[in-house]
């Protein structure tokens, strides 16, 4: 059975534990980063020399970076729904797939350290304002494609892309700040709640 390493709090377990729910995928999730199952441990570090989840085996196939596993789940499983087979479609997911383990996730970082997590390595209020702002402007991006689709990223279809996306989304909203309206992408986070996977392994009450 297909083996998902990461403790299924980490936001980056949670799009390929998503990710295997669309596909009706049954796999055995291990929660390495918990207890003993330390990161630091020579077996996790064969596996990912960066001490990281998520990292999924599947058989003798050891696979790392959490949208590179999601990207290999749909096409192991053949859903050209979830991730296209005709090139032009399927760089529009990846380009929005980059983005948000690019751009979007440096944004914020910051303000989620702060706000959600309180370290007081991220206490300076300059700094703070300045990732918020950076945030806002990442999600106006979203706000403004989700408005020309009216749907999901890419479309009428929903996609890989939309799980990460999806967490990032929630992890906007679970973010205690002043949010500006944003009316494309509220309606988006409402539209991928209705998904039983997205309610067991994205907007699951963890921020
Ligand atoms: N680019 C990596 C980032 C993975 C990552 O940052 N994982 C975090 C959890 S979300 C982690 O393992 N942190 C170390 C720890 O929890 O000890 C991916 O997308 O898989």
């Amino acid at each position: 059975m297909i083996e998902v390493l990461g403790r299924a709090s980490s936001i980056n377990v949670r799009k390929v534990l998503w990710t295997c729910a669309e596909l009706n995928l049954q796999v055995r999730q291990v929660p390495w980063g918990e207890g003993d199952l330390s990161l630091r441990s020579p077996e996790f570090l064969v596996m990912n020399p960066g001490a990281l989840v998520p990292v999924l085996r599947d058989g003798a196939f050891v696979l790392r970076e959490s949208n590179a596993i999601c990207r290999y789940l749909a096409a192991r499983q053949q859903r050209t729904d979830l991730l296209p087979a005709e090139p032009a479609a399927r760089a529009k997911v990846e380009q929005w797939m980059d983005w948000q383990a690019t751009e979007l996730n440096n944004a914020w970082r910051y303000p989620f350290m702060s706000l959600v997590r309180h370290s007081a390595a991220h206490s300076d209020e300059t700094a703070l304002q300045a990732g918020i702002d950076s945030w806002t402007k990442h999600m106006k991006i979203l706000d403004d494609a989700l408005a020309g689709t009216g749907a999901f990223i890419t479309g009428a279809t929903f996609t890989v892309a939309d799980v990460v996306l999806g967490l990032s989304v929630h992890r906007w909203f679970a973010t205690p700040f002043d949010h500006p309206r944003l009316p494309a992408v509220a309606a988006y986070y409402e539209r991928l709640s209705t998904r039983p996977g997205y309610r067991a392994h994205g907007r699951n009450g963890l921020p």
